[in-house]
């Protein structure tokens, strides 16, 4: 008898600009389904031309197991935040995108947290570093964990240019989750 396929739903999440919809595009060769629409901004003062006004989309099929894993990545601009709200219904977990060449982008990534995770119905995350330079990247010493109250984030650097580096960061993501539903850790 078949296996029954094992379905998880994850979000893609963090500020405008930190490269959600890169990460899909990597991820679905250029394929995944996005909702970009030219930035209201975009006279030539944002370096990016278009901005996520609903989602980005696209599912995954491990090939070794009958897993299915379907991301999704929500709209930056805080305008759009609906999205969130409607696409943060049963997560299994969340990864958070950080521009490293913003200003203080730990202290950005709590003041966001606290606005995302009421959201979610389950508290696993993994936190990508992207935009590093491969010098600094290099030079990076971090804790492989971040608290946040009592929930612990994994942190790991990435260029979400590159698919590989994309799947590492969905594989950390997916190790978090098992140990969540272990712990039975719930949002507070
Ligand atoms: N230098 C550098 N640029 C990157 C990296 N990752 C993404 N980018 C660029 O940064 C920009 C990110 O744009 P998007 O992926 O559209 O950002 P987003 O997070 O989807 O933004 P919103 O939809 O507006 O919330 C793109 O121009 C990417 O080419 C990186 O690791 N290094
Ligand atoms: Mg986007």
């Amino acid at each position: 008898m078949q296996e029954a396929a094992s379905v998880r739903k994850v979000i893609i999440a963090g500020p405008v600009g930190s490269g959600k919809t890169t990460a899909l595009q990597s991820l679905f060769w250029g394929q995944a389904l996005t909702t970009d629409a030219r930035h209201s901004e975009a006279d030539g003062s944002v370096e990016k031309k278009t901005t996520t006004v609903a989602m980005d989309y696209g599912v995954l099929s491990c090939p070794d197991r009958p897993e299915r894993v379907h991301v999704y990545a929500i709209p930056g601009q805080e305008r759009f935040q609906f999205m969130w709200d409607i696409l943060g219904r049963n997560t299994d977990g969340l990864v958070v995108l950080l521009d490293v060449r913003q200003p203080e982008p730990i202290t950005a990534l709590h003041l966001y947290l606290d606005k995302i995770l009421p959201h979610l119905k389950r508290p696993a995350v993994v936190v990508g570093l992207n935009k590093l330079e491969p010098a600094e990247r290099d030079l990076l010493q971090m804790p492989p964990y971040l608290r946040h109250g009592e929930l612990r984030l994994r942190l790991a650097p990435t260029d979400v240019r590159d698919r590989t580096q994309v799947l590492d960061l969905l594989k950390l993501l997916l190790t978090e989750i098992v140990q969540s539903a272990e712990t039975g850790q719930q949002l507070a």
